[in-house]
């Protein structure tokens, strides 16, 4: 592709019509073999009658050798181009007919990682979002559902695909799944696996074989996941009244795999790094994300399998949704307040920049030119956050007969976000037309706020003002419904208001409260009718508790209030939140105007730290520094320019002051959370770990990495392990412990992940350009294996002082990589170069080295629609 190359066309949503033909059923034979592996297919049709009239049929294929094709019988003399086969409307007889095809494809030279792949020797199939069209002709589109029947023939003993087994034999498999699916739920994985077994049965009596496939070798690291998916499938019978529904669920993990897992129907195909742990190769946070994205999957089966999106561009009624779902199952295993905390975190670093910057779109977008890039934090996290906010607006009864509605009414389809609507209107009565903007349009809301008190009538006003910033394509925009949990704190840190929902509706609103006989209550009335209120003192507002909606909160508050509520919020995200804006103050005044950390911020901190009333896992989350990135992006929100190298050194200080203010209670605080006896992944433990390496880290700082040496040394488990090697990194040490790491784990490629990355991110500023010279030298990095190559090249952005040196060889390395990917794989290169988008918020220097290597990469002939896309939105 060339700059004056044309850009290919996006496909919009207000294009969509309606298949021209369906699917009654689909039969397909697999002969597997490496280079030449032949699909047959015969595949039922009917004309649509939503289509009324006689349409050709067109039906998409890539990279397809076509060997016969037939109607009814008949041979077709249509030949393929290069992204389908059309049947004209003139050789397709009037009512239902069989198309049959045989095709051949080369698994073993398919390096994207979509459609039909081999890894280690397994194949496997990788289908969304339009993978099928890779393995045979067919109308690969969502709201084509059909019950496959699948035949697979190889040597290899395991031979698996989507719904029930029908028989097996020597060198053969057959499969049947009853439940009409898409294509890009199609799922075949055939290799010398083994299984970790157990049974579940649902509610209603049906016994489901469970099973996780792995290679020799894995069979003993399942157990974690297999705990993971019989919480989640009781979770979902209790939680949202939704059974599995077929005899078995399988789940293969694969080592080379574009994205995180995949829910295909009774076959979910995952990432092995999201399957396989054990204490001494799995940290916490893996085994939180195992569980996470087990449950994800699992809950896909309703949300997105039994009722699936009709077009792309309703990605965010399955994602959204999913992950909606799985956050509150996260929650209720773990810990609400961690989980929110953890959530709002990935949300503003992930969410927040995307919204604000080129790449912003809106969590339905309505155009797109290669779906793959829009598998994205707006969809997924902004989607979730947005049915979040549904759920508070109409209440948790009225959000669970919605649901009920929706399962019923929407069961067996292909849905939109209109449909999703509609059923909360049909609910509730409410009209959700405004609502629905979060769906149509990009952006993060600022919400400001002023107080007002009026001492001699006890009135507390609150005014709220929404500013909807423009976003590529959308210049201006109209108010946004913004559900505003509020709670009122008395100067003795009483609550004196609990949590009350505001639904602020306008551009600008107030909301007026007085204290009564019964406390604090909201005021409707205005004006002179008001009933007098009690004396009372000017209460303290905490706002946008649980953080109820995804905006940007600007508040003009006084370190004060915010010490206070730090100390006194009875909501554990504001709590949280209120001791974050402070790092941030204290951090940002560093920056702009070389400024020390003050005592009574560093005094907050520690009260927070030693007070064993709070759950550790807060306790380390209120310890842990706002990042350099996210501070960028606050600058610059804040009309800064802002400069890594001083934001770099300014952390760095700031982390050295919190270390010696906390010095006298580090070591009982390190020492007392030592966790007895055996390793257990759960929440419990895992928080009490979290604050005892916060501790460690800062500890290093003061005693020279000495008690991180031996913590390392004395490690039984990978989260310790790891988190003391960090530790000692981090004070630019640890290099013997780098090495007996490598030669203890080298052969095992997910540990060896950990230790690509955590050189890459803790290397100093000057050195990040050469550690990446030298990791991707080394003889175990692999940029086939997505992993690996995210290890490294996806790590990069994370060291924001490195990525960002003003030499800009990071830049330009970033670029090399991506272009060395892009003819292999280039949905992974695409995802990768999303470490660019910020480039705006930097000097001019900066900003003219990021378009220079964006310019440079759309120059490259023949780069792939996926970068190409990128690039492009890249550079406005
Ligand atoms: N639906 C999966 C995510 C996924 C999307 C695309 C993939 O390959 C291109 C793979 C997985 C999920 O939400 O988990
Ligand atoms: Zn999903």
């Amino acid at each position: 592709m060339t700059p004056d190359s044309p850009q290919p066309s996006p496909i919009r949503l207000n294009d969509y019509q309606p298949p021209t033909h369906l699917i009654d059923q689909v039969a397909l034979t697999f002969r597997l073999d490496p280079q030449a592996t032949r699909v047959l297919s015969e595949i039922r049709f009917r004309p649509n009658s939503a289509r009324p009239g006689r349409h050709d049929l067109r039906l998409d294929g890539e990279n397809l050798t076509l060997i016969v094709a037939a109607v009814d019988g008949h041979p077709v003399t249509a030949t393929p181009d290069a992204t389908g086969l059309t049947l004209p409307a003139a050789m397709l007889p009037d009512g239902p007919f069989t198309f049959t095809a045989e095709v051949e494809i080369a698994p073993a030279a398919n390096t994207a990682l979509e459609g039909l792949y081999m890894s280690n020797g397994m194949y496997c199939t990788q289908c969304e979002a339009e993978g099928f069209r890779k393995i045979t002709f067919y109308p690969d589109r969502p709201d084509v559902m059909a019950p496959f029947r699948v035949r697979i023939e190889s040597d290899l003993p395991v031979l698996l695909s989507n719904g029930n087994p029908l028989g097996q034999g020597e060198g053969w498999a057959e499969w049947h799944d009853p439940w009409p699916k898409p294509a890009y739920l199609f799922a075949l994985v055939a290799g010398d696996l083994l299984a970790h077994s157990a049974a579940f049965t649902t509610a209603s009596g049906r016994a489901v074989a469970l099973n996780i496939w792995v290679r020799h070798g894995d069979e003993g690291r399942c157990a974690y996941a297999m705990d993971s998916l019989i919480r989640s499938m009781r979770w979902d019978e209790t939680a949202y009244g939704r059974e599995y529904d077929l005899d078995v669920f399988n789940i293969v993990a694969v080592d080379d795999f574009n994205m995180g897992a995949m829910e295909n129907k009774g076959l979910n195909i995952f990432n092995s790094k999201y399957v396989l742990a054990l204490p001494e190769t799995a940290t916490d946070d893996d085994f939180g994300r195992i569980e996470a994205i087990i449950a994800h999957e699992y809950f896909h089966n309703w949300t997105g399998n039994r009722i699936t999106c009709r077009d792309w561009f309703q990605l965010c009624l399955k994602e959204g949704l999913t992950v909606f779902r799985d956050q509150q199952f996260t929650g209720d295993m773990r810990s609400h307040a961690v989980k929110r905390i953890e959530d709002v975190l990935t949300l503003r670093a992930r969410q927040f920049r995307e919204d604000g910057g080129p790449l912003a779109h809106p969590v339905r977008p309505d155009r797109y030119v290669e779906i793959n890039n829009f598998y994205t934090a707006t969809v997924y996290e902004k989607g979730a956050e947005v049915i979040g906010m549904l759920k508070r607006l109409v209440g948790d009864a009225d959000y669970a007969r919605a649901l009920d509605l929706y399962f019923t009414r929407h069961d067996g389809e292909a849905a939109t976000i209109e449909d999703w609507l509609a059923v909360f209107q049909d609910t509730t009565g409410r009209d959700l037309s405004q609502f629905k903007r979060w769906y149509t349009e990009a952006g993060t809301p600022r919400l400001t706020v002023t107080e007002d008190w009026q001492a001699d009538t006890g009135l507390f006003t609150l005014t709220f003002a929404q500013h909807n910033p423009p976003t590529p394509g959308q210049p201006e925009k109209g108010a946004k419904v913004i559900p505003i949990a509020l709670g009122l704190l008395n100067p003795n840190g009483d609550e004196v208001m609990p949590t009350t929902m505001l639904a602020m509706t306008a551009m600008t609103q107030s909301f007026a409260f007085q204290s009564t006989a019964d406390g604090w209550q909201q005021v409707v009335a205005e004006g002179p009718d008001r009933v007098p209120g009690a004396v009372s003192t000017r209460p303290i507002a905490s706002i946008l508790r649980g953080f109820s909606a995804p905006v940007l909160l600007e508040r003009d508050t006084s370190p004060e209030e915010r010490a206070f509520l730090l100390a006194h919020d009875t909501d554990p995200f504001n709590k949280w939140e209120a001791g974050r804006a402070l790092a941030k103050d204290v951090l940002a005044r560093m920056i702009t105007a070389g400024a020390t950390p003050g005592p009574d911020w560093l005094d907050a901190l520690a009260r927070v730290a030693v007070d064993d009333s709070l759950d550790p896992a807060f306790r380390a989350l209120a310890l842990r520094l706002p990042g350099e990135d996210d501070m960028a992006q606050t600058l610059h929100a804040a009309g800064h320019v802002p400069d890594p190298a001083r934001i770099h050194a300014a952390r760095r200080a700031m982390g050295d002051a919190v270390a010696r203010r906390l010095a006298p209670h580090l070591p009982g605080l390190f020492d007392a959370l030592a966790e007895p006896g055996p390793f257990t992944p759960e929440a419990r433990a895992a928080g009490r770990r979290a604050l005892r390496l916060a501790a460690l880290g800062y500890l290093s700082r003061v005693d020279g990495g000495a008690r991180a040496e031996a913590a390392f040394r004395q490690a039984d488990n990978m989260t310790e392990e790891v988190g003391a090697l960090a530790c000692l990194l981090d004070i630019g040490r640890g290099q013997a412990e780098l090495a007996a790491f490598e030669s203890r784990w080298g052969a095992d490629r997910l540990v060896m992940d950990k230790w690509f990355t955590l050189q890459l991110l803790h290397a100093a500023p000057e050195a990040t350009a050469q550690a990446v010279e030298r990791l991707t030298a080394h003889p175990a990095f692999d940029m086939k294996n997505p992993n690996r190559f995210r290890a490294v090249i996806g790590a990069l952005p994370g060291n924001h002082a490195g990525f960002h040196h003003a030499s800009g060889d990071c830049y330009r390395l970033l670029a090399d990589w991506l272009l060395k990917l892009d003819p292999l794989n280039p949905q992974t290169a695409a995802r990768m170069s999303t470490a660019f988008d910020s480039w705006s918020r930097y000097d001019a220097d900066r900003q003219g080295m990021i378009r220079d290597q964006l310019r440079r990469i759309l120059a490259v002939p023949g780069l792939s629609r996926d970068l190409g896309e990128m690039a492009g939105r890249m550079l406005g």
